[in-house]
């Protein structure tokens, strides 16, 4: 007999439409408001970017493509799909409340986020439980997959595809930049968090199973709490490779993110373009996973160690 598990998968959020952007930004800011400056800001990056984000589109598509490729794996396990986000409805907690309204009593957790911080992950998992606890709902975390042999292939694979377009003369002048979201430090340091550690293995995995020669760890999108924030940052680090190396070609790899969205549209394919641009390297940015075989069979291999 087939038995149905809830499959709640957790991703960030965007906004749907322009007025979202205000009561949106303040959810992220932990509910104090931004300034009319910051908010303006944020809205001439949304702009820049075509007005909106592509991630609540992609985020659908990945959840469905996810749920599609776990009910093939499981014969005798009939996945129902729920998305819970971070910062804009459906938030987590109603994610879980519909688990519940529908009988829901065991279900797995995803987020579409790689790697494992508390911040990140940690903190949707634990809205998820709390939510979860006051109805008795069982749940199991997935708690990273960056590790997970096809996740590694699908940015390989990218990797190469991405040399092949450089004369290979030029390889030993070309570096990669593999980088994820950065988090306030003294958050990591106080939690003594993986995070940091989970980049830089990826970093070793991809320079030993592709064939790039020089390889560099970076953090992007950092905010302004005023407070540090892990780094280098991205762009930063550009410069120093550049002063130091001199290297022609820059490949980034945002292997924290999982799609195209305004962190990968803005502070890579903008930005960090810029600083190419000022230093006469070239940009490259290779394909995001988005719903690719690999990405979402990864997160399967995953799920299948923890239900
Ligand atoms: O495309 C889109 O519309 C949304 C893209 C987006 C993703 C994303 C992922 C992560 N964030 C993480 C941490 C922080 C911390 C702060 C913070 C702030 C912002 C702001 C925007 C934003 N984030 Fe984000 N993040 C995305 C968008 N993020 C917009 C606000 C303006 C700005 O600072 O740029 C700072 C909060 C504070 O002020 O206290 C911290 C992490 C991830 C990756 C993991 C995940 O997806 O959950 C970590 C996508």
């Amino acid at each position: 007999m087939t038995k149905t598990v809830g499959l709640l998968v957790m991703a960030y959020g965007t906004p749907y439409k322009e007025s979202d952007i205000e009561p949106y930004y303040t959810d992220i800011r932990h509910g104090k408001r931004p300034s009319e400056e910051e908010l303006q800001d944020l809205k001439n990056r949304y702009e820049f970017i075509g007005g909106l984000s592509p991630l609540a589109g992609t985020t659908d598509r990945q959840a469905e493509a996810l749920r599609d490729a776990l009910n093939e794996a499981y014969e005798d396990v009939e996945f129902k799909l729920y998305l819970g986000l971070k910062h804009i409805s459906p938030y987590i907690e109603e994610a879980v409340e519909k688990m519940n309204k529908d009988g829901i009593e065991e279900a797995v957790t995803v987020v579409l986020a790689p790697h494992y911080s508390s911040f990140s992950v940690g903190s949707y998992n634990t809205r998820a439980k709390e939510e979860a606890d006051k109805y008795g709902i069982k749940l199991h975390h997935v708690e990273h997959y960056y590790q997970q042999p096809k996740f590694i292939e699908y940015w390989t694979n990218k990797i190469n595809e991405t040399l092949e377009q450089i004369p290979s003369e030029e390889h030993d002048e070309t570096v990669l930049v593999v980088s994820a979201h950065s988090l306030p430090k003294g958050l990591i340091e106080r939690n003594n968090d993986p995070y940091p550690n989970e980049l830089q293995d990826t970093m070793k995995r991809l320079e030993s199973s592709s064939n790039i020669l020089h390889v560099a760890q970076g953090w992007q999108s950092e905010g302004n709490t005023g407070t540090p924030w892990l780094g280098p940052d991205v762009q930063d680090l550009t410069r120093t490779l550049y002063n130091e190396h001199h290297y022609k070609n820059f490949i980034y790899t945002p292997v924290g993110f999982v799609c195209e969205h305004l962190e990968v549209l803005y502070d890579n394919d903008y930005e960090c373009k810029v600083v190419c641009e000022e230093i006469g390297a070239n940009y490259y940015r290779p394909a995001m996973p988005d719903t690719h075989p690999l990405f979402i069979g990864a997160i399967v291999d995953e799920v299948k160690t923890v239900f």
